[in-house]
């Protein structure tokens, strides 16, 4: 099935004419415009955190609210570049890998001059711990943060036309050679699509040797093999799950930018009934999506001059009308049994039944659980891009040492696609908490 698809992909290749936006009619577009809107109220919201993602998706976007863009890249050299804003955060702890890299993406995508002083530091600092994530690879076989991060370095660099380390490079073809993308024996589709895409902005800049460049080409090639084998069995057109869908077919529409149209609005369609099915509630998926939505990828930051851009106008800001969903909570309550896991049997830490209001999230569940006194049971969360992150049950942190962390899993063994603050559980549902190694 998977080559077969890989087949067809490649034999429309020749005759085929991209589509358009305007190609997009009706429902599709509003729809469209809808998940433009919930990124832009995200930017105005106080309790989700700075993300440089949704700015990308806000500009690789062909509708524009240019105002709130904006205002939102410079909330974010506020956060990122203190010195230059008007607040400064001395002890704030450094940027990841990752949030870096996304931060340099958003500024290249705002058409940020790179030769500025300021500028030209962040972009030595992101070079400084890819260098250290790649002296960890060394060491211990993985990076310090993840590949993904590690991926989303070196396109970042790429993008901004800067030469990297023939090493860092080498170190993530390795990594893709060696099937080190995966957690848990799962192919990462994220990863691999995000390397992906920065192993052909690489082939693209011709900055390399040819030595290099053939491993390039080679990778891509392996990349490309990689998603196929992860199309879902019963479902072709989703590369892992619903939400990597979107990075894999940034890298392979970037790879194929002539592919058939048929193919894409099969795509398309796929997402955005995704979409029509409230699968997008969460800015940082819909961040990865809108670019896919608009035939856009993240190799097109660097073709983006920001002149003659329209501004949308039904994009226009309506103060006070908060995009977020705030769970409907209905009347009626359901039970939800919830069980934590930390060893391999089949024994379980707490097990509990628990009421709750019909339409709670998992996290609701988790707060009414840490309320209940008749059994021990507590958690603790961190803040990131994606939402809230279960960190601790029952004082048993997650170790980044150990790479373990809290899955979240839908009882006997399906892992969640979602976090605890966007997954609703239903009437007589069973989670599991189970301390996983990634
Ligand atoms: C690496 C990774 C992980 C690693 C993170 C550990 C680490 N130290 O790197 C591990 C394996 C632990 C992990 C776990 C989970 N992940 Co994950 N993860 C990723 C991945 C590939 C990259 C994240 C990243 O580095 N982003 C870049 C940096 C700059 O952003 P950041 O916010 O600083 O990164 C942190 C968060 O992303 C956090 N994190 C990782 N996954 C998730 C998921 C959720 C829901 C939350 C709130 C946070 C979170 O870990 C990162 C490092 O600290 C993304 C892919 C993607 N497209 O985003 C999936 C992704 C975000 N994960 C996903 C999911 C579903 C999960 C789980 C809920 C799976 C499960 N059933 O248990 C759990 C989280 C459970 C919990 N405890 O709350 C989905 C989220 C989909 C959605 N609806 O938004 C993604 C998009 C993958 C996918 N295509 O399904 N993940």
């Amino acid at each position: 099935m998977g080559h077969r698809w890989l087949l067809c992909l490649l034999s429309f290749q020749v005759l085929s004419v991209p589509v358009q936006l305007d190609d997009i009619h009706g429902d599709d577009a509003l729809l469209i415009q809808s998940l433009t809107l919930k990124l832009l109220r995200s930017t105005d919201d106080p309790y989700k955190p700075l993300n440089p993602s949704v700015h990308l998706g806000l500009r690789l976007s062909r509708e524009h609210n240019l105002e709130k863009e904006a205002q939102y890249l410079q909330k974010l050299r506020e956060v990122f570049q203190p010195t230059l804003g008007s607040s400064t955060h001395s002890d704030q702890e450094e940027p990841s890998t990752g949030l870096l890299a996304l931060y340099i993406l958003a500024l290249r995508a705002s058409c940020e001059d790179f030769n500025t002083h300021p500028n030209r530091r962040l972009i030595s600092q992101l070079k400084h711990l890819l260098h250290e994530e790649k002296q960890h690879i060394g060491l211990k076989g993985f990076p310090i943060s993840n590949f993904y991060q590690y991926s989303l370095g070196v396109l970042s660099l790429c993008l901004t036309q800067k030469v990297i380390d023939h090493h860092v490079i080498e170190k993530l073809v390795h990594a893709q050679e060696e099937d080190k993308f995966s957690h848990n024996q799962h192919t990462s589709v994220d990863t691999e699509a995000v390397a992906g895409l920065a192993f052909l902005c690489l082939q693209h800049s011709n900055l390399y040797p040819a030595f290099l460049m053939e491993k390039l080409r080679n990778a891509t090639i392996a990349v490309k093999e990689k998603l196929v084998q992860n199309q879902t069995p019963g479902e072709p057109d989703i590369l892992g799950n619903i939400y990597s869908t979107s990075l894999a077919l940034q890298f392979l529409w970037a790879l194929e930018p002539n592919d058939n149209e048929a193919e894409r609005s099969k795509f398309i369609s796929i997402l955005l009934n995704g979409v029509k099915k409230e699968h997008f509630k969460n800015p940082m998926p819909i961040s990865q999506l809108l670019p896919v939505l608009h035939h856009k990828n993240y190799l097109d930051i660097a073709k983006l001059n920001c002149k003659d851009e329209q501004e949308t106008p039904s994009l226009d800001w309506v103060p006070g009308s908060r995009g977020s969903k705030v769970n409907v909570l209905e009347d009626d309550e359901i039970f939800v049994w919830l069980s934590v896991k930390v060893g391999t049997g089949s024994s379980m830490e707490y097990s509990k039944l628990l009421y709750v209001r019909s339409g709670s999230s998992l996290l609701d569940v988790l707060r009414t659980a840490q309320k209940d006194k008749s059994q021990d049971f507590t958690f603790e969360t961190k803040v990131t891009l994606s939402g809230k992150m279960l960190t601790a049950v029952k004082g048993i942190e997650a170790s980044g040492t150990e790479r373990t962390y809290w899955q979240l899993i839908k009882a006997p063994d399906t892992p969640l696609l979602e976090g605890i603050e966007d997954y609703i559980p239903k009437k007589n549902e069973h989670i599991i908490l189970r301390l996983a190694k990634w």
